[in-house]
């Protein structure tokens, strides 16, 4: 893949370079506006910045949307859309038979299990007291199971809990997953192979990840991804809108709230022409209402706002009066894998605010330390829809698949 930055006094110059070099094909990676920095930089020309790539083979120009004729006419009758005829689904994303299923209904999403809320009041026992450390003896902990009174941890679950510390996972939480392995274990000599099975079972238990969408020809689905900024989110919508549209064959139309930066809704505009697709731009809470409800046959209204810092206190109000006019919205928070343990405690809090029903964890190609995203499930309880691991669109996404995030985190150990 060839990448290259473009600079230009307008988005439309440094665009029409990327056309120029990389023909119809490019696809815009990164756009950012400033001013020209160095010795005259802060009195310098504005000029706008454009990463662009190109894909050897295959890439998403070459892939033609599917004509949608028959489509329409089927409305209301369809239960999926169904893939292209030979099709294979190599992202793993959209509704493939073997891919982990997990019943999405809203009633399924609350039931956890047995383990699972022993490791999570243990965790929030161990959490309650800043640094405290579970003890194993707590009186949330006996709801569930009365803890062992031995609580020394055998060398390999110390061993365990201390790669899962060193993957970047909060520490309570380690520890809590493996004490309540201990807790529940027949075998107190269950050799060091049983007991890692054992805590990756116990982790993949606790852990919920949603199945890819499926349309049934009524009202349109309608998501919206939210997140600091520089997370991704342009770029998972775009990798999204990609497979659904040219791989499942779904009607997708984008809307974005982020209008501020003119270079942020040419950023989108630019996907949406080469995904083939139609981008509504919305300023205010009645225009995202009208613009949703002017798409009532879609089967997948995709909504990017803009990346607020979580200090950013306006934006997120913005953001959370913009997205509260549609109902039944779906709002995944988005956030780099590569986030520390404070900021991302301080991104859930604020982002809170706003709302979020799914997680979706970005940049795992940036990292080798994946116990973050266990831990951000932990902080919010909200299952997991998606994972991105690079910047190519459309293949850098994946449906999200616990047993997939526990091997990320277990790594080699
Ligand atoms: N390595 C890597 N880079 C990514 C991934 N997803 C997005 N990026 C890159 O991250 C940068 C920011 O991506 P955007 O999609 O513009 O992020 P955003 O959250 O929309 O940013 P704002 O709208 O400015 O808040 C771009 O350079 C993307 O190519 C990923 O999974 N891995
Ligand atoms: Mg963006």
């Amino acid at each position: 893949m060839k990448v290259k930055r473009f600079v230009g006094e307008t988005i439309q110059e440094a665009v029409a370079q990327v056309r120029d070099e990389f023909g119809p094909d490019a696809v815009i990676l990164d756009t950012r506006s400033g001013r020209r920095r160095g010795l005259w930089g802060l009195f310098g020309k504005r000029q706008v910045q454009v990463v662009a790539a190109l894909e050897a083979e295959p890439n998403m120009a070459s892939i033609r949307p599917r004509k949608r004729k028959a489509r329409e006419n089927l409305k209301g009758t369809e239960v999926a859309p169904a893939p292209p005829e030979n099709s294979v689904n190599p992202l793993n994303l959209v509704g493939s038979p073997g891919t982990q299923q997990v019943d999405s209904s809203p009633r399924a999403l609350e039931v956890e299990s047995r383990p699972a809320k022993l490791v999570w009041q243990m965790y929030q026992e161990a959490a309650k007291g800043s640094d405290k450390v579970y003890d194993g003896k707590s009186s949330a902990a006996s709801e569930v199971g009365a803890a062992r009174e031995d609580v020394t941890l055998p060398s390999p679950l110390i061993r365990i809990e201390k790669r899962l510390v060193e993957s970047e996972m909060d520490e309570k939480l380690a520890k809590a997953i493996v004490q309540s392995v201990w807790n529940d274990i027949d075998d107190p000599l269950a050799s060091p192979e049983e007991l890692a099975r054992l805590v990756a079972e116990r982790m993949a238990a606790i852990l919920r990840c949603v199945p890819p969408w499926e349309f049934d020809g009524s009202l349109p689905k309608v998501v919206a991804l939210v997140g600091p900024t520089g997370v991704g989110k342009t770029t998972t919508l775009a990798k999204i809108a990609a497979n659904y549209s040219i791989i499942a064959g779904a009607d997708v139309g984008l809307i974005t709230l982020d209008t501020h930066r003119i270079a942020a809704v040419d950023q989108l505009r630019t996907y949406a022409q080469i995904i083939g697709i139609p981008l509504k731009v919305a300023e205010t809470a009645q225009e995202v209402k009208e613009a949703v409800r002017g798409w009532s046959r879609k089967d997948l209204i995709l909504i990017d706002t803009a990346g607020m810092s979580q200090r950013d206190t306006q934006g997120l109000r913005y953001v959370e009066a913009a997205l509260e006019s549609v109902t039944d919205i779906e709002r995944h928070l988005v956030f780099s894998a590569t986030t520390r343990y404070r900021d991302l405690v301080d991104i859930i809090r604020r982002f809170d605010e706003v709302g979020f029903e799914r997680l979706i964890a970005t940049k795992l190609d940036e990292t080798t330390s994946y116990g973050i995203l266990l831990t951000a499930y932990a902080l919010t309880r909200k299952p997991y829809s998606f994972l991105a691991d690079g910047q190519a669109v459309p293949e850098c996404i994946q449906a999200a698949d616990c047993r997939q995030i526990v091997e990320l985190i277990l790594g080699d150990a």
